[in-house]
């Protein structure tokens, strides 16, 4: 039997930490679907599957996704002091890592990336808007993670977009300055 790789086991810690807090790898494929799906129309889910992968296995964005569930879970277990705790608790709207932190993710694939996600955050697409209402008489902290999850699926929107750009105008413009 092959001994699993450390990319691999790192991979599969991120998958299990973000199903611990209810978001699968399809959830924010369905994000990124929507967000590329405006600019190609014949996008597929697993297309977009793929590329959450892809994201997903780029160190930065694991230590992202670890430090930002973390800090969420102890604000849940009222293991962080004040005001941090308050501030987590009330997601505080000028609290403001949260969004700092997810832009460590969606740098990784430039300003297409930033793009995105500023749409993301604003209509709170797919499961965003279920991790940021609150449930009566349930104590739940999702401050890091819906940016998390905006981060990863706006990333692989520009990776997708990357990876289907159109050069064929750009690429005779360069050959045209020999
Ligand atoms: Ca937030």
């Amino acid at each position: 039997m092959s001994e699993k790789s450390y990319e691999a086991i790192k991979y599969d810690l991120i998958i299990s930490r973000l199903k611990s807090r209810g978001v699968e790898v399809e959830d924010i494929a369905k994000i990124t679907l929507e967000l590329q799906q405006q600019y190609l129309k014949d996008i597929s889910l697993e297309t977009c599957v793929e590329h959450v992968k892809r994201v997903l296995i780029k160190r930065e964005v694991q230590n992202a996704v670890f430090t930002g569930i973390e800090l969420d879970v102890l604000a849940e277990e009222g293991k962080l002091s004040e005001p941090l705790s308050t501030l987590l608790m009330e997601d505080y709207g000028l609290y403001g890592i949260d969004e700092i932190l997810a832009l460590s993710i969606v740098n990784v694939y430039g300003s297409i990336g930033l793009t995105n996600f500023g749409y993301v955050d604003k209509l709170k697409l797919g499961i965003i808007k279920d991790l940021d209402s609150k449930q009566d008489g349930v104590v739940r902290c999702n401050t890091f993670l819906d940016d998390l999850v905006g981060g990863i699926a706006a990333a692989a929107a520009g990776s997708i977009a990357h990876r289907f750009a159109d050069t064929s105008k750009v690429l005779a413009a360069y050959k045209a300055s020999k």
